[in-house]
């Protein structure tokens, strides 16, 4: 599957110990909100390994498949592979982008980047698109380098780099319209919608605020 910049308007990342209710009713309730783009991001205390995470991947991408939006696994490139998945998503710690592209056959190939060297050797590895945060404070990963607000994503459209890049981070409906102001294509999101009470609803509003500051 060819990515269009389009699909990353709002990126919903989840894997099981992210979500209130069952990741299958999470999953399909932000497609029926309207996501463009998933990530199987299965990490942390309590999270599937082994073939429970496989199964839990298949049903999840039969979602995304049905709903026609891209299925990313985060970091196991294995399990990408093997499952036909339609990318993966690396950070810096992960394989270079130019050997993992080599692996999954045509499929998506995104990176996470902190800095404007860490975007460049992203692209000149043949990154597909770019995540980059975290922008606001965020509970969900503890691991993070410090908030960095929305100036790399500033820089890097200053600089004319054109890759398509999505925010991370503390996004929210209330705050996600900066992160498009500055030059994202789109935002990436665990807790806004995982966490939602309305999970659908939330996934709605998100993307009328990232639509309405285009
Ligand atoms: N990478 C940088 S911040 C983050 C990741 C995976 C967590 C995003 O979660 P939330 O709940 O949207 O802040
Ligand atoms: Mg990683």
């Amino acid at each position: 599957m060819l990515m269009k910049r389009e699909q990353l308007a709002v990126y919903f990342i989840a894997g099981t110990p992210n979500c209130k209710r069952s990741i299958e009713e999470t999953l399909q309730a932000a497609i029926d909100g309207g996501i463009t783009m998933f990530q199987f991001r299965e990490k942390g205390k309590d999270a599937l390994a082994g073939s429970a995470k496989k199964e839990q991947a298949v049903r999840l991408q039969a979602l995304c498949r049905e709903a026609n939006i891209p299925f990313i696994v985060n970091d196991d490139i294995e399990l990408a592979v093997e499952i036909g998945a339609d990318g993966v998503h690396i950070g810096q710690e992960d394989e270079a982008a130019s050997s993992v592209r080599g692996k999954i056959n045509g499929g998506i190939v995104g990176v996470s980047v902190h800095t404007m060297d860490e975007a460049k050797k992203a692209i000149a590895d043949g990154a597909d698109y770019v995540g980059t945060g975290p922008i606001y404070q965020t509970g969900t990963k503890t691991d993070t380098g410090p908030v960095a607000g929305t100036a790399l994503i500033k820089t890097m459209r200053a600089q004319n780099l054109t890759i398509p890049i999505v925010g991370i981070g503390g996004i929210t409906i209330d705050n996600a319209a900066p992160v498009i102001a500055a030059g994202a294509d789109g935002v990436s999101v665990i807790s806004t919608i995982s966490l939602a009470d309305d999970v659908k609803q939330a996934a709605v509003e998100l993307k009328a605020a990232v639509e309405g500051s285009n």
